[in-house]
């Protein structure tokens, strides 16, 4: 175990398939809320009334706000200089090389809804860099009856969720809004839902990770995640079960740690541009 950034860049230097695996930390500096610890939303917010399958069958008009909150949260963010470090060694083969001259893939793996990784992207970025998103988008919606899914960045979403956003921060009762008020469907007209993965639904591209995490993987940095929701939990422990190398990025300890070949104890913000030699090289 060690807390060396020389000795780290020498590892990565070997590296072939990196994996970078987000979770809500990467977005912390961004101003979007963690869900456990002090601050985060499942402190203040019930995860089963919010998100669940059941929750939205029992009241989409609650899940709705909930969401439109989150959306105008992320909206009003941006990405800090992990997101952008991360950005710029999945987008620019040259920055890739001279930090991980063996490297075959660099690729991010995250849990994060909140859309900041694409959005630190150049707009030139090749397809290849663009980040598995495991548990969805927040600014994806989903028809629940037709299935037709599509991105969607209005503000509001719909005019009955206007202003409902400050009523949830503050954890006011929601407002009851009808069904016909509530997003719908471009295609068929039913009600949409947001385009997340709720407590109890199969992750999203579930193959691709498996054989990215599984079969390819030898070095993986994990950043900003408590590691308490699986599947993206046990990622560190199969890379580790494959002689991979692994790197936790975090302001404090977390069960991931035990695996680690790397700790950097501090605001990934920080840790993990040093880390990556990326210091002034993001624009
Ligand atoms: C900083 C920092 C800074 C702060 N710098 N660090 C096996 C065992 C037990 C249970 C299960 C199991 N397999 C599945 C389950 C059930 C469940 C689960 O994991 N439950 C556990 C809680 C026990 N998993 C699921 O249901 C998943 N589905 C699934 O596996 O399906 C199987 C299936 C197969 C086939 C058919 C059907 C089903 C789905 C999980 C979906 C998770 N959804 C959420 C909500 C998404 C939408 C939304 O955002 O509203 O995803 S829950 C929430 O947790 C969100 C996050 O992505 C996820 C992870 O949280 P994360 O990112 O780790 O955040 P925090 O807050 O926990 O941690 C933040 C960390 O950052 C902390 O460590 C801080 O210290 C650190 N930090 N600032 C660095 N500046
Ligand atoms: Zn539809």
């Amino acid at each position: 175990m060690s807390s060396d950034y020389a000795a780290f860049r020498a590892a990565l230097q070997q590296a072939k398939h990196i994996l970078v695996l987000a979770g809500a930390g990467l977005s912390a500096a961004s101003g979007i809320p963690t869900f456990r610890g002090a601050g985060g939303l499942w402190r203040n917010f019930d995860v089963t009334r919010l998100a669940t399958p059941e929750a939205f069958k029992e009241s989409p008009s609650r899940v709705w706000q909930f969401y439109h909150y989150r959306r105008e949260v992320a909206r009003a963010a941006k990405p800090n200089p992990a997101h952008r470090a991360i950005a710029l060694l999945s987008s620019s083969a040259e920055e890739l090389k001279r930090v991980a001259p063996s490297a075959l893939t660099f690729q991010l793996i995250t849990q994060n809804i909140d859309n900041l990784s694409n959005r630190a992207l150049p707009n030139d970025a090749p397809r290849l860099a663009l980040p598995i998103e495991m548990h969805g988008n927040l600014f994806r919606v989903k028809c629940t009856k037709c299935g037709f899914a599509e991105m969607n960045f209005e503000s509001p979403i719909c005019e009955a969720l206007t202003g409902t956003e400050a009523s949830f921060k503050n954890g006011e009762p929601e407002r009851e809004i009808e069904l016909k008020y509530l997003p719908k469907c471009r295609q068929c007209g039913s009600l949409t839902r947001p385009g997340v993965v709720w407590f109890g639904e199969e992750v999203e591209h579930l193959d691709d990770i498996d054989n990215k995490v599984e079969k390819q993987c030898d070095f993986i940095m994990v950043v900003g995640t408590s590691s308490q929701v699986m599947p993206a939990g046990i990622f560190a422990d199969i890379v580790r079960n494959n002689r991979g190398k692994v790197a936790v990025f975090n302001i404090e300890l977390t069960r991931a740690d035990k695996l680690k070949d790397f700790i950097f104890l501090g605001p990934c913000e920080e840790t993990l541009v040093k880390a990556l030699d990326v210091e002034g090289r993001l624009d």
